[in-house]
């Protein structure tokens, strides 16, 4: 007996199998019901009395090896099993992954950052929701302007003072209330203003705002830098400068674009004129310099803004702003081959 228990005892310890069949085949010989190891234990009971305790001993050390053995080879089974799951077609097509693109409003807002930014620009965020100092006051909004008007600002709570800003410059002016000259940032983001909804205005839309802040900066800078800019964002080198009025800028101006009259489209766009409007922008009141502890005496700066919409419409033929809201796929999904690499640090 003691013999047979040496040779199955060999034949536990040199058994090998990745085979999940010849292993349950090796379980029910070994340990099975009517198995090598029951046999043996069924035998021990004729076996003479003082061999029973070093038999026994043997008999329980041989069933618990084959417990371990069995176990050892489950566990290798398993691990292999997680490893490398069956391929059974190398050759199979991959399984399409549908992929989303960047939204246009995205694109062109990272294009006007990349452009900016090649000219020193950095860009600042703040909050969209506004109290009147930073959206208003401090932009020299005089007390009566019609921008204040319960008819074009979504005011959230007069005590404390909380509203949705109307415009990014309140960013700057954030930006210039902790931050010394020399100072040339964008604030790009989302504006609120109380408008009805419609092919080419909405509630909310977005602006992309400049300003540089420093010693003798001038008029002909500004415009320098949107030439620049047109000529990089449309392709585009020619512009002009209308007067006009904004509280927080003297003087003030409109830039145009000149668009040409090449195409049925473009006399439609520029209403027969060739020209197109795309921005406002001027050189920062002393006002508003002061009431951010900048001294107008030593300093000057430039300010401009644009809506991101008009300039998305424009340059993909968008003919309703809605569509920016919708986020309809047929939509959303036209703009997936405009790649775009990271804006530069
Ligand atoms: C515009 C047009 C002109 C502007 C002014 C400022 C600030 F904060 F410096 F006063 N930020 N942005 C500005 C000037 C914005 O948007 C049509």
């Amino acid at each position: 007996m003691l013999e047979r228990i040496t040779r199955l005892s060999e034949e536990i310890a040199d058994f090998q199998s990745a085979d999940p069949a010849a292993i349950e085949r090796f379980r029910i010989q070994v340990l099975g019901k009517k198995g090598a190891v029951n046999e043996l234990f069924r035998a021990f009971k004729a076996v003479p009395k003082d061999q029973k305790k070093i038999l026994g001993q043997r008999l329980n050390e041989l069933r618990d090896k084959a417990r371990e053995k069995l176990v050892t080879l489950q566990a290798a089974l398993e691990a292999h099993a997680v490893d490398s799951p069956k391929i059974d077609d190398l050759t199979k097509p991959g399984i399409p992954v549908c992929l989303g693109s960047r939204h246009p409003i995205s694109l062109v807002q990272n294009q006007i950052i990349r452009i900016f930014s090649r000219m020193g620009f950095g860009v600042a965020q703040g909050p969209e929701i506004e109290d009147d100092w930073h959206n208003f006051t401090a932009l020299n909004l005089p007390a009566h302007h019609p921008a204040r008007d319960m008819q074009d600002t979504f005011f959230i709570e007069k005590n404390p003072d909380r509203l949705l800003r109307t415009h990014t410059s309140s960013v700057q002016i954030r930006y210039m209330e902790q931050h010394e000259p020399p100072i040339r940032i964008l604030a790009p983001g989302r504006v609120y203003r109380n408008e009805t909804i419609a092919a080419h205005s909405h509630f909310q839309f977005h602006q992309v705002e400049g300003l540089y802040v420093d010693k003798g900066v001038s008029f002909a800078d500004l415009k320098q830098t949107l030439q620049f800019f047109a000529k990089s964002l449309f392709g585009k080198s020619k512009i002009r400068l209308r007067p006009s009025y904004f509280p927080f800028t003297e003087p003030s101006a409109e830039v145009d674009v000149y668009w040409g009259l090449n195409s049925e489209a473009d006399h439609r766009i520029t209403k027969g004129t060739g020209w197109l409007e795309i921005m406002g922008c001027g050189m920062v009141d002393p006002n508003v310099l002061e009431n951010t502890n900048i001294d107008p005496k030593t300093h000057s700066g430039f300010a401009f803004g644009m809506g991101i919409e008009r300039i998305a419409m424009l340059r993909y033929q968008i003919d309703d702003i809605r569509l920016f809201f919708e986020n309809d796929v047929r939509f959303l999904s036209q703009f997936a081959s405009e790649s775009q690499t990271p804006i530069p640090k």
